[in-house]
């Protein structure tokens, strides 16, 4: 890892929520891409994170303080991911996290990257029951629509199963492309719950989605 992706990753794995800023911004200025801010610096440090807290070696006050450092640095990254390729619109997509999950980082970053990326991205946010998501379907007057589904534990991604249960007894299963991800979601799960397709990160999610909306 070279010196300021590691200083990234650092950062929010200490719990420096202006130093993360501050690095992001220097990282920025120097010409280091937005997205590699993201997936060799901040994810990396996030991931320790994780990782520290079922170890038992963080709690839960620590988690938040690094999510509050990750998600003040992406305020400033976003707007860069954001600024686009201006290729034609590649479809409509409704993104979401799951009912009983909280989790946004990684939602708001695919829903940012689909964006940039051609994609008209209806952005509903985190918490959302799965009657919302197939009345958001219903309403959009698009003829597929891909959904861009989040779920960051075992017990929120259960819901992405009834969704799918759910979209095929509406009669709607024909118009809507399903992409699910998040740190529990695997290919077989997807396999499994017949959903279209996932990705590891938001460069990979921005792949797949062209890929399944084509
Ligand atoms: Co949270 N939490 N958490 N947490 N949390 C996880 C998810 C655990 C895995 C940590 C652990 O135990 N190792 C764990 C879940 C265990 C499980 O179910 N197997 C967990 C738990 C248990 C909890 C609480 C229950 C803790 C408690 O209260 N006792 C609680 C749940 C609250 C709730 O949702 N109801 C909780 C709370 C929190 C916060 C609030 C402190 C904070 C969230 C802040 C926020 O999002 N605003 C938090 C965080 C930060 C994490 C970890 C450390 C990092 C998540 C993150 O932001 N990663 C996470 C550990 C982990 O994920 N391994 C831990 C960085 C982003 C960039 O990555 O994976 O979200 P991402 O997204 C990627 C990727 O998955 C993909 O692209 C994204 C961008 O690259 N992707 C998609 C995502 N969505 C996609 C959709 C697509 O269609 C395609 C690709």
């Amino acid at each position: 890892m070279s010196d300021i992706f590691k200083e990234l990753a650092d950062a929010v794995m200490t719990q420096n929520i202006n130093g993360t800023v501050e690095k992001t911004k220097e990282a920025l200025a120097n010409g280091t891409p937005a997205l590699d801010i993201i997936q060799k610096g901040l994810s990396e440090g996030m991931k320790v994170v994780g990782e520290r807290f079922e170890t038992g070696e963080l709690f839960l006050p620590q988690i938040m303080m690094s999510a509050k450092a990750m998600s003040g640095a992406m305020e400033i990254l976003e707007p860069e991911l954001a600024k686009g390729d201006g290729s034609e619109s590649a479809g409509y997509c409704i993104s979401f996290v799951q009912a009983g999950d909280i989790h946004d980082i990684g939602n708001r970053l695919v829903s940012t990257m689909l964006g940039a990326n051609g994609f008209t991205v209806k952005v509903l946010g985190v918490d959302i029951e799965n009657e919302v998501v197939v009345d958001e379907v219903k309403k959009a007057g698009a003829d597929k629509v891909l959904l861009v589904g989040s779920a960051l534990m075992t017990t929120s991604m259960l819901g992405q199963k009834d969704l799918m249960v759910m979209i095929n007894e509406e009669g709607i299963r024909a118009k809507v492309k399903c992409m699910f991800g998040g740190a529990p979601v695997s290919q077989s799960w997807i396999d499994e719950i017949g959903a279209d397709g996932t990705a590891e990160n938001a460069a990979d999610a921005v792949v797949v989605a062209k890929k399944i909306m084509a």
